[in-house]
């Protein structure tokens, strides 16, 4: 059992103790359960191992007292927890969809609940579309149009999993397979493959030996729930998380043709079959065939070389171009992980973020990187324990003073001060004049009329000391769209200001988005990738920032981040004199 699944199984304890409130001390016993949320999902090693070892204590851990301890040892021992069943039994399993739509949280379930008898998101819907909502303590004819709203995200996000989970439940179920003596490799296929930032399901290739053999080690997955279906060779499964997982068995001599062809996207793979009957040739997830021969399948390069076109990475393949362009051999040389030389946009214990300055930067100098900026929140971020102007002056100085005790990296005094609702900063200009590098983002009043948005939005950006546009778009993935505004007046008027545009590389949000950062592209912008990291841990989120850059199109001289430390910052707009 991974930090993450226990964390989740404490978050889910916590939303029940809050819709249930069974006793006088329920709030008490929330608030533990979400610290101990946290601890375990800011706890650097692996519980489950701490929880195996007699040498050592889960109650030092803050935060994790014997109680809770006892819990994680039962959930990392028997992937279960016997209170947490209990309390699930005692309300409609459906009431817990409830809390993944925005505005929603566990007292407003409770209050549905309670009130109404609502035990589902379709009754939730039925009770808002007929009125029955406002006029609840809270509820008004606003909050129910708002609820309305995030029924609708919540059912276009239904049976997606972001790409963070793809990867980790990939990774997992990869290195089970392995342990099967026959397996050779497993590859993954599919949307994940291609980077998407949510994936419908979930495509393995595996090859090697025994095929009935793979059969039956996967079938003993622990994550199972459920056998879809069982062939010759193939397996479909439905895991704990509901996430579906098509794993496939290969032969070498098909592999890149089987690669290909379920790696996709269905639109890619449409035109490339077109292509190759205008040549009198079949394309197949068998091989590519000159009547009955096999004329290229082994790997993909060889189809896309038969079909005279240059190799195409993955994340390009969603027939928006990338074929003429390989065609022509005008595909973009990537930008790629290893490309990256920095991180421009993180938080430490000044504001909500989990640790120091020095260990930020010593461990982003351990990744490689040759500088960082160090970006906590602004005043009016309140929820974020944003910094007031005499403790963003102390803040500057705690980062400069960094400089003496972790050297060879350069660590930028920055701050992401918030956008406030009339498009104002949240500090004077005075103070935003003494950070190196200013970044600018919107955290509240998300919910403002395009219009209002723009104009806000356009008047953050005059101010001369702004460098960045943080997440620009304020999307949460399968949670909150992106704010209402003109997308294109707002990149334009960035671009004509030298203004950055950031790509927020958190798998939560991947903002800008694959479709955003091809139209900066296509403008001729540069961005950066950042991780908005809260914890060293968060600077591996680099990896799902470089993957949706790569589906924008973006080659490493658009990445600002690419760039050594002075020209990096020759790259940004001048401030004034
Ligand atoms: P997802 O799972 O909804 O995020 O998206 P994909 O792209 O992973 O789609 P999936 O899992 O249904 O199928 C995997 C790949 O297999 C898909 O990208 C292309 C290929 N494929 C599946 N069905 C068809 C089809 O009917 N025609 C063609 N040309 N390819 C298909
Ligand atoms: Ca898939
Ligand atoms: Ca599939
Ligand atoms: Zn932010």
């Amino acid at each position: 059992m991974e930090n993450s699944e226990i964390a989740a199984v404490f978050e889910e304890i916590s939303n029940l103790v809050k819709i249930l409130q069974e006793d006088s001390k329920w709030q008490f016993k929330a608030a533990a359960y979400d610290r101990a949320r946290r601890a375990v999902e800011s706890y650097p090693g692996r519980l489950a191992e701490v929880a195996a070892d007699p040498n050592r204590k889960l109650t030092d851990i803050p935060g994790i007292g014997p109680d809770l301890a006892a819990k994680i040892r039962e959930l990392a021992e028997t992937g279960r927890c016997q209170y947490h069943q209990e309390q699930l039994q005692k309300i409609p399993r459906t009431l817990l969809d409830l809390l993944q739509i925005q505005t929603v949280g566990p007292q407003k379930a409770r209050l549905f609940y309670k009130q109404l008898g609502i035990q589902s998101v379709d009754d939730l819907e039925g009770a808002a579309k007929t009125g029955r909502l406002r006029g609840l303590p809270g509820m008004s004819e606003k909050s129910e149009a708002n609820i309305l709203k995030g029924i609708e995200v919540f059912r276009r996000a239904y049976g997606r999993y972001r790409l963070d989970t793809a990867y980790e439940t990939a990774q997992q179920i990869a290195d089970y397979l392995r342990e099967c003596r026959p397996v050779d490799q497993v590859t993954p296929a599919g949307s994940f493959r291609r980077g998407r930032e949510t994936v419908g399901d979930l495509d393995l290739l595996v090859t090697g030996g025994d095929h009935a053999a793979i059969r039956d080690h996967f079938a003993k997955f622990r994550g199972i729930v459920q056998i879809l279906g069982k062939g010759e060779d193939k397996v479909s499964v439905k895991l704990e998380n509901g996430m579906q997982v098509d794993v496939r068995m290969l032969e070498p001599e098909s592999f890149g043709a089987a690669l290909q062809y379920f790696t996709g996207s269905k639109e890619h793979n449409v035109a490339l079959r077109e292509r190759a009957k205008r040549r009198g040739w079949k394309l197949s997830e068998y091989g590519l065939f000159e009547g009955d021969r096999c004329i290229a399948g082994r790997t993909e390069e060889e189809i896309y070389e038969k079909l005279g076109l240059a190799f195409i990475p993955p994340e390009l393949r969603e027939n928006q171009g990338e074929i003429e362009a390989a065609e022509k051999g005008q595909l973009p040389h990537l930008v790629e992980l290893a490309d990256i030389r920095g991180d421009l946009q993180m938080h430490t214990t000044a504001s909500d973020g989990h640790t120091s300055v020095e260990e930020m930067a010593a461990a982003a100098k351990k990744r490689g990187y040759r500088y960082i900026l160090i970006t906590d929140h602004s005043k009016a971020v309140t929820v974020a324990n944003g910094l007031d102007e005499k403790r963003a002056v102390e803040n500057i100085r705690r980062i400069k003073a960094a400089r003496s005790k972790v050297k060879g990296i350069e660590i930028w005094a920055g701050t992401e001060v918030d956008i406030l609702g009339d498009g104002r900063l949240d500090y004077p200009d005075d103070l935003l004049r003494q950070f190196d590098i200013v970044l600018a983002s919107v955290h509240s009043r998300m919910t403002q009329p395009g219009e209002e948005m723009t104009e806000r939005l356009l008047r953050a950006l005059e101010n001369p000391y702004v460098r960045i546009l943080g997440h620009p778009t304020g999307r949460h993935i399968l949670r909150r769209d992106p704010f209402a505004f003109d997308v294109d007046r707002v990149f334009k008027a960035a671009q004509r200001l030298g203004i950055i545009l950031e790509l927020n590389g958190n798998p939560e949000r991947l903002d800008l988005c694959d479709r955003h950062v091809r139209l900066a592209r296509d403008l001729g912008m540069k961005i950066v990738i950042s991780t908005d990291a809260h914890d060293p841990d968060h600077f591996e989120f680099m990896r799902y920032g470089v993957t949706t850059a790569r589906r924008g199109w973006m080659e490493k001289d658009d990445v600002i981040n690419t760039f050594p430390p002075a020209k990096l910052l020759e790259s940004l707009r001048p401030l004034p004199a």
